[in-house]
């Protein structure tokens, strides 16, 4: 992973405003069900959220996991059984979810886990932002109400809905101040939790085709026929990536800028395949 210190601002004024509301909100409800996403269930999990409604019970819910290597995704899914966390994983982009989603909240409220202080159970959603939570809670509605978009911050303001059977608040996605390591907010990065205006995209990029060329060689080769050499930096794939493509800018250079853009639209669509960041 790149040590350069890219200077990510991803931490604006309004994150601070929502935690205070989830702070407050926390008494109003009876479970906080976190969204992670599953390429990256452990740099997706906010520690300051860990810290508030540290004495609720708490559900994961892992996104995207069209997206994510499927061995990788049930090893996570048999972790969080292993410490004793309700966990699923799904895709909120295919009908049949609706049911998975329900029959697992059913079995965990079944269950008597969780004490319903009012008469729906009353659930918080909260994750970084682009997870996936607002797209969850359509799911569970049935249709699409709450704003979805391919980018963070889209949700604004807290909102509840109502199903038949729940009462869902929507929050804003936030992130933390301070990440652990370069890594957490590379991940973060990678996978469109923070403003892509905040960062250096080039460097970004290309620590993810390092990454990538680590982990899942086969996935470079086929999206971008790049065999990786010993040696070559990330900076080296991205031109590479440039060149496989024929990205070019005036004067025969290559267009690294325009390689680094593409390299995230590929993550994030699954051009790359299925890729998940880290194990358990
Ligand atoms: N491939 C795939 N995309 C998903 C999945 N879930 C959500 N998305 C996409 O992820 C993007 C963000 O989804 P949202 O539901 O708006 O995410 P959010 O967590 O509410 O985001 P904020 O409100 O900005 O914090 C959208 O483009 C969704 O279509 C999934 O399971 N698979
Ligand atoms: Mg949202």
């Amino acid at each position: 992973m790149a040590d350069n210190n890219t200077q990510i601002q991803w931490f604006p004024g309004h994150m601070t405003k929502t935690l205070r509301q989830m702070e407050k909100g926390i008494y109003s409800v009876d479970i906080i069900v976190e969204i992670l996403d599953s390429r990256i269930p452990f740099s997706s999990q906010n520690p300051v959220l860990r810290r508030i409604g540290k004495h609720k019970n708490r559900i994961y819910i892992l996104t995207k996991e069209d997206l994510s290597d499927e061995t990788i995704t049930r090893q996570w899914i048999n972790y969080f059984s292993d410490i004793n966390a309700d966990a699923i994983s799904i895709n909120t982009k295919t009908n049949k979810t609706k049911e998975k989603l329900e029959k697992f909240l059913e079995d965990y409220f079944d269950s008597g886990k969780a004490r319903i202080k009012f008469g729906k159970p009353r659930m918080m959603f909260v994750g970084v932002p682009n997870v996936g939570k607002s797209s969850v809670i359509n799911i569970l509605l049935g249709k699409n109400i709450a704003r979805v978009e391919d980018r963070p911050g889209v949700t604004r303001g807290k909102q509840w809905y109502t199903t038949d059977d729940y009462e869902l608040l929507d929050m804003p996605g936030v992130l933390w101040p301070k990440f652990d390591s370069d890594t957490v907010g590379y991940n973060l990065a990678f996978t469109g939790a923070i403003r892509d205006e905040v960062f250096d995209t080039e460097a970004v990029a290309s620590s993810l085709l390092l990454e990538i060329s680590e982990i899942y060689p086969e996935n470079l080769l086929e999206r971008s026929g790049i065999t990786a050499k010993q040696d070559m930096t990330g900076y080296d794939l991205l031109v590479e990536y440039a060149k496989n493509r024929n990205f070019l800018v005036k004067g025969g250079e290559y267009d690294t800028e325009r390689a680094a853009k593409a390299v995230l639209y590929d993550l994030r669509n699954g051009k790359f395949g299925r890729i998940t960041l880290e194990e358990p």
